[in-house]
Parts: structure tokens; sequence; C-alpha cells
């Protein structure tokens, strides 16, 4: 498996990895649908636990027999990914049966296709603070055999204030889709942090976005099926029947907490991400918890 591990290259001033550009053409390329909803967030943001929020929301009670026969990577393809022995994520998202069809992007803004704006589609992109997010993606690359070696924690500590991570920096990501939302009104930002706080109550915002209304006892059960233990132990959310990841060494559904970065973080290293972080987070609008 170590085989598959790329390089990180640049690429349209972007850290990527070939596996999420090899197919760039067809990728740009992609016809969306009015009614498509893309999910979009940085890698480890709490992708899964929306993808699987919006698919328990939309086809929960019309299709239940979804919920344990299809993988969520399957029923919310991820558009870029183009890896040998997995299905395009275009070809997947080509062949979704399913309307609305939800589709998962890591993109930074500037990379979506063209026709997801042209649509006007609805966009839901998820941010979670960048400490927590950066220990998730450091266990996240440790145990995926398709992404480059991450080499030791402080090591990895400094690519990641560098952007030097597949789809490049956490601060420009979260900041342009930021920016974006105050130009796109089809666009829900919303904050892993947030859903940790109270799930039911982000899911009767997204619902509002989404233009949905189910009753309070529909998303109290939505609610608790997405619950991290329950989607843990669920095989069609927890990823555990992708050969590319390494359960060994470390899990998909890792922890699933806020502040988990004080287990990683030493007290020079939070210094000196403070520090860093004020000078690359300049506006005041888009603020982040890392603890509740
Ligand atoms: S990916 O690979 O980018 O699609 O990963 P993504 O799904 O965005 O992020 C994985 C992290 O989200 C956590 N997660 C959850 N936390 C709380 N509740 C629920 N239901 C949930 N589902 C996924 C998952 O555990 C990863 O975070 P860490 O901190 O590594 O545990």
């Amino acid at each position: 498996m170590d085989s598959l591990r790329p390089e990180l290259i640049e690429f349209h001033g972007v850290f990527m990895s070939h596996y999420f550009t090899d197919n760039w053409e067809n990728v740009q390329n992609f016809k969306a649908r009015p009614d498509d909803i893309l999910i979009a967030t940085y890698p480890k943001a709490g992708t899964t636990w929306v993808s699987y929020i919006l698919d328990l929301l939309y086809f929960g009670q019309t299709n239940p027999e979804r919920q344990s026969s299809i993988p969520i990577y399957d029923r919310v393809p991820f558009l870029e990914i183009f890896v040998p022995s997995i299905d395009a994520g275009k070809d997947l998202a080509d062949r979704l049966q399913t309307s609305p069809r939800l589709i998962k992007t890591h993109f930074p803004v500037q990379f979506v296709p063209k026709s997801f704006w042209e649509q006007n589609c609805r966009i839901v992109y998820v941010a979670r603070n960048a400490k927590d997010n950066m220990v998730s993606y450091f266990h996240f690359d440790r145990m995926n055999n398709v992404q480059p070696e991450p080499g030791d924690w402080s090591n990895y500590f400094h690519r990641f204030m560098e952007g030097k991570t597949v789809f490049g920096s956490w601060y420009d990501h979260v900041s342009g889709w930021w920016e974006k939302k105050q130009s796109y009104s089809n666009l829900h930002y919303m904050f892993y942090e947030d859903l940790i706080e109270d799930t039911g109550r982000e899911i009767d915002k997204l619902c509002n976005f989404l233009g949905m209304s189910p009753s309070a006892e529909e998303v109290q059960r939505v609610a608790g099926s997405v619950q991290f233990d329950n989607m843990k132990k669920n095989s069609m959310a927890n990823y555990s029947t992708l050969p590319v990841m390494d359960f060994k060494i470390s899990p998909f559904m890792r922890k699933g907490k806020v502040g988990d970065w004080k287990n990683h973080f030493t007290v020079a290293q939070n210094k000196e991400f403070d520090e860093d972080y004020k000078r690359k987070m300049k506006d005041p609008s888009l603020q982040f918890r890392t603890e509740i």
C-alpha cells in the first residue's frame, strides 16, 4: 500500500496531491444540476457527519435500505477523487440516481467547477477550528495510504501552518469560503463546534436553509443516528470498508471532540501557533472556538 502515497505538489497556487488533480478537466466540466447540494469542507472538518445528516434528512424515510447497504462515500461522492481501484468521484456523481444529488468536495472555493455557481446550487460549507482540524488531519494522513507521509508531529505542525497539506492552507480555505458567503446567498456556513454543542439546533438551521420542515421528532431521530458513537460503529458511515485506510494505525472516526488539540500541542507550539494565527486571520467576523 505504501507505494500509493503521493508527493505534495503545487497546483494553481495550492498544495495538492495528484489524486485530486489528475481528473481536473473532467471535474471542471462537471455538469451540476440546480438541485444538487455541494458539501464543501477543508479535510477533517466534519464532512462525513454533515453528509450523513443530509442523507438521512433527504432519504432516511423514503429509502431506508440505503442506510444499511451503501457506504457514505458512494452515497455522497467525493467529486475530485481519482485514485486507482476506487471509482472516480466525478463518475459516481454522474451516475447518482437520487434527487437531490449530494456531492462532496474539499476544493478551495476558487477550484469549484463553474456549473455549481451557474446553476445556483445550494452549498453547505463546514469549518472546524484550526487546532483540532490539524490534529485530525495528522492522524488521517498517518492512516490513509493515498495521502502524503505526514512525518512526525512537530514537522506536520509547521507544514500545516505553511499550508503544505493536501488542499492547501486551512487559513485560505476557511477564509475564501467565508468571503464567498458574502456574495453568494445559497451558501450555508456551519461550524463543527456548533454541531458538537447542539446537533439538533444545527440540523434545524440546515433545514431552514434547505427549505425542509421535518417534525421535531424527525430532527431528534436524525440527531441520534449521527451521534459519534453511532456513526463510529456503523460500517456504512465509518469508512471501514475502504481498503486504502489502515485502521490499525488510527480509525477514521477517531475522537470526535472539540479540544483534542490540547493532547498534542506543547505550550511552545500553542504560543507559536496563536501568534501566527493572528497574523493570518484578519477578518474579525470569522471566529472559531477551540473549546466549548
Ligand atoms: S474527511 O476525510 O475529510 O471526509 O473527514 P471528515 O469527515 O471531514 O472529518 C473527520 C473528523 O470528523 C469527526 N466526526 C465526528 N465528530 C463528532 N460527531 C460525529 N458524528 C462525527 N463524524 C465524524 C471524525 O471523528 C474526525 O475527527 P477526529 O478529531 O479525527 O476524531
